[in-house]
This record gives structure tokens, C-alpha cells and sequence, in this order.
């Protein structure tokens, strides 16, 4: 397979300057016409070849100016031909055929609409171009098609010409003022209505603001028409960040790989990602909804304006813009729900990527195919480390580096280094070894101890760092580590601080940068509970041995809410893991004592007591456990723990219950959502102990629900505590009563595939169903990573899970590569498992790697898994 590598990056032989694009969409083809000013790349030599990207292209044409180019050759996705002179115009008409394209990727067909998706290296598929994000043009887009099927032809920029063709066709033609690489090119043709507003910018430009939806989704659109004006004006307030075109457009398409795409003017979302109300919307629903219409347009400068100069600096605009969208949520709602949330899925999803197969660095040094790097790595953890820097040099200096980074590379594509070196030139701050973070992949692991000195009145903390070896990368260079912490006495108060190490009194930050660190307190009159990695100041593992008694005083008194989350999950953990250890499954009465602390405390917010009152997941569980995984022990210690806190607070379960339930209008909101979220918790514990009057109340939740978090809290708790009989009938009714709602069918499904106790006979079914279609990627996510995520139906004893996605994967992966590669993360962590079930996974990733025809995305993933 074709490796690329960061070492080996050049600039182009070739610049194209502007792009004058015409799309003539007929019924069944597509003819492109293309005519590219380009100029040879002063820093090169003599007169290259000029080699261009183009994959299915049938050539009709071609031309340099006037003079049609004879002598060319088109093999293996490039074309290449010999220029005769420094500048020219390259002209192309080729045909594609959009109505038979799966990957979704170029222009393809979603529904009864063409659109297009062209990030990282799709517009090699629309026509043939330098696709390559430090190829930057200005762009013309004229779209034809038939009028009445296609009234709506969108592309990026503003509108400035449409008008009428022979044979009820038409025509618009878009122009997009602003240098951009072909990744964030767009089109759409469609028959969509449109909902309007307007934004007034700090400048007091007005911008029209335009969502773009399928006719039956006109009434879902207002939503995210408001979380696009909360979004401009955050940006604006805290990044100084002004819209620069007159319009700005939000498509909504139901075939989608992803949640969103950033083109130019005119994002393009999967509807599930844009698409809301209250009738079929649950809370979180709302809330990833605001996030990604945020982050796709935190993307006009975090990305567009200033854009990545290749595909190894993705983070560049990832890490950074995902960061902002967090930070903007934390504005918006409650900023410790969302930190626990973003630490505890970092900890489940991006901590097992990077112990496994697949682990890369933030900028990583090499891959096959970009479409695998996609990751959590390069995104969440891009996050942290960008969340790093501000903690390191504080907000004012992190948003003057963040200005300076914005005036110096506007209309550049630039690199990670470029953006620190700003963060470094405004603060002075050497981060020079703080860069590991972006090259070094891993996790590492901080160790710490402690010791305390009553005569001294001395109290020593230690840390040692240390990273185990990753693929490709054995040597391992310790890491700056923030340590936003504080000591406490026994009520709780934190305590002056007086050390001998890099501690800034300010930020209360102490920074480790060997792999061995001692830090001496004086003046310390008793012996103080150390709270560290306060608000999960940095991405690592932490192993600090705590006694029963500093465990409960941080998970009650911490004044840091979200140590005092991280507490009490690290007793939940800890005993969970001691379980399966030890073999015995009864829960100590740390546990229960916890809980009843977390319940009777009404200083907790609704949302925080929610997460602190859940388990953590199987799948952190796995990660955490750092020995092979007996999943069947794991799954016996889990649900034993469950059932028995479920049944040593069965009254207060279903008291809180009922307390909870209230009469307000539905709104989405941080208090609201809070609510709805504790009960959704409590009615699953009270469902649990097998109360019939529990069934009760999860049914009518669900019939006189009129709101979807209602409704689905009900269901849910049906589903996993249910009769089958109760169960097939609210399934039947939430089927009759919304399959004509897109959205709710996915919800269906996946509601299904996730229910306890599901079987792959299920999963067949559901397969099979009317609702479903194998090439329409949210339906293929709610069912198979529905199933994938449902640990105890995936991990079965007879181990046929892994057999049955392995077929699934092949059977994608002639459709839609990118989707299938996904789901290969399912089965690469195998050696996690114990005994026959790792080998059960492995041979079931064999079986995909003896497959006939697979993609590179496949099997760029399932070779590594293998190795
Ligand atoms: N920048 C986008 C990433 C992306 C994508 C989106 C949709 C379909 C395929 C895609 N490939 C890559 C989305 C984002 O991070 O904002
Ligand atoms: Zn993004």
C-alpha cells in the first residue's frame, strides 16, 4: 500500500489561482467543465509535468488555453501532461455519474437531491484538480439542471447570476471571493425549501442566513437557525472573530458520512445533525446539534480562512476548532457538566485508541489513507491539547496568540507549529517541549505518592510519568504535564500553597516536566487531601492510591466539582475492578455509601448528581482494568453492582422519580435538561429492583410524553426492565405513530440494536426491515454501532457478535468504504480480551483481511489490527 509521509511533503509543482467550475447535471450523468488558471510554483525549476488528481473521470476534453491537449495519460487516479508554458489555463470537460455513487464522497445523490462532500479528498471525483489543501483558489460555480426537479442550486460565496435554459432547464452561477482549497468546495441541487434570518455583525454588516431542508422538514429548521446566530456572536465576543461573506447557507441532506462539513458559505449537515424539535428531539439530541452548527462555524476561521497546509496538520484546524465549540458550550449551558462529559469520553474512546493498533500522534507521520485519521486523537485530544496551552499560558495571552495566529496566516494554509509559535511569541513561553504532545502518540500514565511529615509540617507529593511503547514509536521523552490542583483540609477548604516546584499561584497550575518530579509543601499543619488534575487539567492516566477515607472526603467536600465526579467514579471504578478481580461480586458498603451521600446532597445540581450517581461504562471499564479483559466477569461485576444499589435505595429511587416529574413547558435548556436527565437515572435504578409500579410510571412517561427525552426516558427504561409483550407494543405504537419522521426511525432502530439482551436474530431483522437501507449510513450506524456499543449483546458468551460484523464489514466496504473502515475499531482492540474471545475477534479480523476486494480504508485499519 502507498504509505504518505509528513517528511516527504513539497510544495506543488503548480498553483491554481482561480477555478471556473460549470456542473451540467442530467438524468444519469453529471459533465463537469473546468477551466483551472494555474502558474508554475516559482520555487521550482525548468517546466514540470503537471500531475493531476482524478478518480472515475470520463475525459471528454482537454485543453491548455485554446490548444486541445492530445498526449496524456490517465492511470491510477492521476493524469498527467506536459505544460508549455510557466502559466496557462487548464481546461477539462469530463462525465461522472453521481447517481451511482455509495461513498458519498464528490457529488453524489442523497435522496432526491445532489450534493457534494469533498473533504479530505473528494473533488478528485467532481473533476481533475491539484487536491491538496496548500492549492488555494478563488472559485466561479455555475450548476445546471432541470427546473422543476432541481428549483434550489446552491454552491460557496455569493449569488450573482441565475437565470433560464432551453428545455426547462436553469442555471445559477456562485462566486466565492475568498482563497480556498478544494476540500471545502460544495454544490447542491435540490428541490429544498428555505428558512430565513438575518445577523447583524459586530460591524453592523447584515448577513442572510439560510437553512436548506427537504419539504417534510421545514418545520425542524428553527433550531439551529438559532444556534447559528449564538455561534456568530460568541465567535465575535470571544475570539473576535466577524462573518466575512454576505451569506451564509446550511443544507440539510439525510445520506451523510459524518456530522457536518464546513464548505465555504454553504455547510452541508447529515439531518440528523441539524434537523430538531421538540416532538423529535431529545435533550443531548439539542445540545450536539448547537455544538455542531457551532463548530462548523467556528470552521470559517478555524480552518477556512486559515486552513491546513496538508493533511498532517488536521488537528490543526480540529483540535482548535472543537476546542472552541466546547469552550462556546460551556458558555451556553454548565460549564462543569460539559468538562466531565468531554473528560469521561476522552478517557472511553480516546484513551483505548491510543493503547491500541491504530494509536497515532495528534500530527501524525504517516498514513495510508486520511480518511482513518479522522479520530478521536486528532480531534478530542487535539482539544486537550490546545485546552493545554491556555491552561499553560492563561486566557489573555492564549487569545492574543489566537489573534495573532488569525492576522498572520489569513489566506494561508498553515501548520501546528505556526499556531504555537504565535501561543509562544505573544507569551514567551518555551514550547518547545511541550510539542511532544503533538508527535509523541500515547497516553501517558502519572504516578503519584505521597508523604507527610508532621514535625517538618512537610507534605511531599511525587509524580512519575511514564508511556508505554505505541506502534512505530518505542522511545518515549517525558511531557509537560499541567497539574491544576489544591490541598485541602478536612472540611474541604483548600489551603495556602507554599512549594518549591513550578506552581503558579495564579492558575493554581503546577507543571511537570521530568519523569520524576518531587514537590515539597511547607507549612502544612495536619496532613492535607491532595485534589490534582482539578477540572482534567491533562489527558493522562492517573494512579494515586487513596484511602477509603481521603477517597469519600474529596467525592464530598471537594470544592472542584468536577474531582469531586472524578471521586466517586474512582470508587465506583476501583471496587468495580477489585470485583472481577477477586471474584466476588458483592458490593461494598463504600459504594452504597457513596451513593446515599450523592442522593441526600441538594446542594448538587440535578445534572451533576446524574453523573455521579451512574457506573461508568463497560467500555471504560475495559480501558481501566489495564489487564486482560474477562468480559464475562466484567459484565457479572457491573450489572451485580447495579442491582444492588438499585435495591438499597428502592424508595428514594422512586421518590426522586416522582419528584422529578413536572409541569413546565418543555424547554431546552441546562436546568431542564439537568432534570430530565437525574430522572431518566433514577427511573432506571427504580426499574431495575423489578417494581411493577416503576413499568408503570416508564409507560406513562412514554404515552403522555410531549417531548422526546420524555418519551424515550420511558421507553428505555421499558425496554430493559420490560415484558416482551409491553415491549413489542411500544415499539409498534412509536414505529405507526413516527415512521414517516426520518430522524425518529433512526431513533427507532438504534433504540432496538442498544436494548439489553438484544440478539443478532434482532439485529437481522432489523436488517431486513422496511426502515432500513444498507447504503444510507445513519441507518447502517443506528443498527450495527447500536449493536457494537450494546457491550452485553456484542461481547456474547458464544462470541458470534464478532463473526456477524466482520460480514458486515465486508458487505459495507463495497459500498461505503469510509463508513465500513469505521467499524473495524470495534473488533482492533482483540488483545484487550482474554483467552478464546481475543482469538474469536482476531480470527474474525482475519476473515475481513482474507476478504476479496477490499477498499484501503479497510484495510489500512484491519492490517494494523492484525500486526
Ligand atoms: N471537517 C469535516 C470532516 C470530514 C467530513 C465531514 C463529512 C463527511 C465526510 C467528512 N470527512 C471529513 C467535519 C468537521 O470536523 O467539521
Ligand atoms: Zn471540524
Amino acid at each position: 500500500a502507498r504509505i504518505i509521509r509528513l517528511a516527504e511533503y513539497k510544495e506543488p509543482d503548480y498553483w491554481i489561482k482561480n477555478t471556473q467550475l460549470v456542473i451540467r447535471i442530467f438524468d444519469g450523468y453529471t459533465e463537469v467543465s473546468s477551466e483551472l488558471t494555474m502558474v508554475k510554483n516559482a520555487r521550482v525549476d525548468g517546466l514540470p509535468t503537471l500531475v493531476l488528481d482524478g478518480v472515475e473521470q470520463t475525459i471528454k476534453q482537454l485543453h491548455f488555453d485554446d490548444t486541445e491537449i492530445s498526449q496524456y495519460q490517465y492511470s491510477d487516479d492521476k493524469l498527467t501532461v506536459q505544460p508549455v508554458a510557466e502559466e496557462f489555463i487548464f481546461k477539462a470537460v469530463t462525465r461522472i455519474d453521481p447517481e451511482n455513487n455509495t461513498s458519498l464522497e464528490g457529488l453524489y445523490k442523497s435522496g432526491s437531491m445532489y450534493c457534494t462532500q469533498c473533504e479530505a479528498e473528494g473533488f478528485r471525483k467532481i473533476t481533475f484538480y491539484l487536491d491538496r489543501p496548500d492549492v488555494m483558489a478563488t472559485f466561479t460555480t455555475r450548476i445546471e439542471a432541470d427546473k422543476a426537479s432541481f428549483p434550489t442550486l446552491l454552491a460557496n460565496g455569493n449569488p450573482i447570476d441565475e437565470g433560464e435554459l432551453e428545455n426547462g432547464r436553469h442555471f445559477a452561477t456562485w462566486q466565492d471571493p475568498f482563497v480556498k482549497p478544494a476540500y471545502l468546495f460544495a454544490a447542491v441541487a435540490g428541490d429544498l425549501v428555505r428558512k430565513d434570518d438575518s445577523f447583524t455583525t459586530c460591524s453592523g454588516r447584515e448577513i442572510s442566513l439560510r437553512i436548506f431542508a427537504e419539504p417534510r422538514n421545514a418545520h425542524k429548521t428553527d433550531f439551529a437557525l438559532d444556534s447559528l446566530k449564538r455561534s456568530m456572536k460568541w465567535d465575535e465576543k470571544r475570539y473576535g472573530r466577524e462573518y466575512d461573506l454576505d451569506i451564509f447557507m446550511i443544507v440539510a441532506s439525510d445520506f451523510f458520512n459524518m456530522g457536518a462539513m464546513e464548505n465555504k458559505g454553504l455547510n452541508i449537515f447529515n439531518s440528523a445533525a441539524v434537523l430538531a424539535n421538540q416532538e423529535t428531539s431529545s435533550d443531548d439530541r439539542f445540545e450536539r446539534i448547537e455544538a455542531i452548527v457551532a463548530h462548523e462555524y467556528f470552521h470559517n476561521w478555524s480552518g477556512n480562512r486559515v486552513t491546513c497546509r496538508d493533511w498532517f496538520q488536521l488537528s490543526l484546524k480540529e483540535g482548535f476548532t472543537v476546542y472552541r465549540d466546547a469552550h462556546f458550550t460551556s458558555d451556553m449551558h454548565d460549564a462543569t457538566v460539559k468538562r466531565i462529559k468531554d473528560a469521561r469520553f476522552l478517557k472511553t474512546v480516546q484513551f483505548p485508541e491510543d493503547s491500541g493498533p491504530n494509536a497515532h500522534p495528534v500530527k501524525p507521520q504517516e498514513y495510508q489513507e486520511i480518511n482513518n485519521f479522522y479520530t478521536v486523537t486528532i480531534y478530542e485530544k487535539g482539544a486537550e491539547v490546545v485546552g493545554m496551552i491556555n491552561t499553560l499560558i492563561g486566557e489573555d495571552l492564549f487569545r492574543k496568540g489566537s489573534d495573532l495566529y488569525f492576522e498572520r496566516f489569513d489566506g494561508c494554509a498553515a501548520t501546528t507549529d505556526d499556531f504555537v509559535a504565535c501561543m509562544q511569541e505573544v507569551s514567551g513561553y518555551d514550547f518547545t517541549q511541550f510539542k511532544r504532545w503533538y508527535t509523541q502518540a500515547g497516553t501517558p500514565t502519572v504516578v503519584v505518592s505521597q508523604h507527610y511529615d508532621a514535625e517538618q509540617q512537610q507534605y511531599q507529593l511525587s509524580f512519575s510519568q511514564s508511556q508505554k511503547p505505541t506502534p512505530g514509536q518505542s522511545e518515549k521523552l517525558p511531557m509537560v504535564i499541567p497539574v491544576k490542583m489544591a490541598l485541602l483540609n478536612a472540611q474541604g477548604d483548600e489551603l495556602a500553597i507554599d512549594c518549591d516546584a513550578d506552581f503558579n499561584q495564579q492558575t493554581q497550575v503546577l507543571t511537570l516536566t521530568e519523569a520524576q518530579t518531587t514537590v515539597t509543601f511547607s507549612g502544612v499543619s495536619e496532613q492535607p487531601y491532595a485534589s490534582l488534575f482539578r477540572d482534567f487539567s491533562a489527558p493522562v492516566r492517573v494512579e494515586f492510591e487513596l484511602s477509603e477515607a481521603e477517597l469519600l472526603l474529596l467525592a464530598s467536600k471537594d470544592k472542584n466539582a468536577y474531582n469531586r465526579f472524578d471521586a466517586v467514579q474512582k470508587i465506583y471504578l476501583d471496587t468495580l475492578i477489585a470485583m472481577i478481580k477477586n471474584g466476588d461480586n458483592q458490593t461494598p458498603s463504600l459504594v452504597l455509601d457513596v451513593v446515599r451521600a450523592s442522593l441526600a446532597d441538594n446542594a448538587l445540581s440535578p445534572a451533576i448528581k446524574s453523573l455521579m450517581l451512574a457506573l461508568p461504562s463497560y467500555q471504560l471499564l475495559v480501558d481501566s482494568l489495564q489487564q486482560k479483559v474477562d468480559a464475562d466477569a466484567l459484565v457479572a461485576a457491573r450489572q451485580a453492582m447495579k442491582q444492588s444499589i438499585a435495591n438499597s435505595f428502592k424508595a428514594e429511587w422512586a421518590e426522586l422519580t416522582l419528584s422529578l416529574q413536572s409541569e413546565q413547558a418543555y424547554q431546552f435548556n441546562a436546568e431542564q435538561a439537568g432534570r430530565r436527565e437525574l430522572q431518566a437515572l433514577t427511573l432506571s435504578y427504580w426499574a431495575e429492583t423489578g417494581d411493577a409500579a416503576a413499568l408503570d410510571f416508564a409507560k406513562a412517561l412514554y404515552q403522555q410524553a410531549n417531548n422526546q427525552t420524555d418519551r424515550l426516558n420511558g421507553l428505555k427504561a421499558v425496554l430493559d426492565n420490560g415484558s416482551d409483550a409491553l415491549v413489542s407494543d411500544l415499539l409498534d405504537d412509536f414505529y405507526q405513530r413516527w415512521h414517516e419522521d426520518t430522524q425518529m426511525v433512526e431513533t427507532w432502530l438504534l433504540l432496538q440494536a442498544s436494548a439489553k439482551g438484544v440478539t443478532i436474530d434482532t439485529i437481522k431483522a432489523l436488517m431486513q426491515h422496511e426502515a432500513f437501507d444498507i447504503t444510507n449510513p445513519n441507518k447502517v450506524r443506528s443498527v450495527l454501532a447500536g449493536f457494537m456499543n450494546n457491550f452485553t449483546s456484542y461481547h456474547q458468551k458464544d462470541f458470534s457478535g464478532y463473526d456477524f460484523i466482520a460480514q458486515r464489514i465486508i458487505q459495507l466496504d463495497a459500498i461505503n468504504p469510509q463508513v465500513a473502515a469505521r467499524f473495524v475499531t470495534a473488533l482492533e482492540n482483540w488483545k484487550v480480551f482474554s483467552g478464546q474471545r481475543a482469538e474469536a475477534m482476531k480470527q474474525a479480523l482475519q476473515s475481513i483481511a482474507d476478504s476479496q476486494g477490499r477498499s484501503p480504508d479497510v484495510s489500512e485499519k484491519v492490517e494494523k489490527a492484525l500486526a
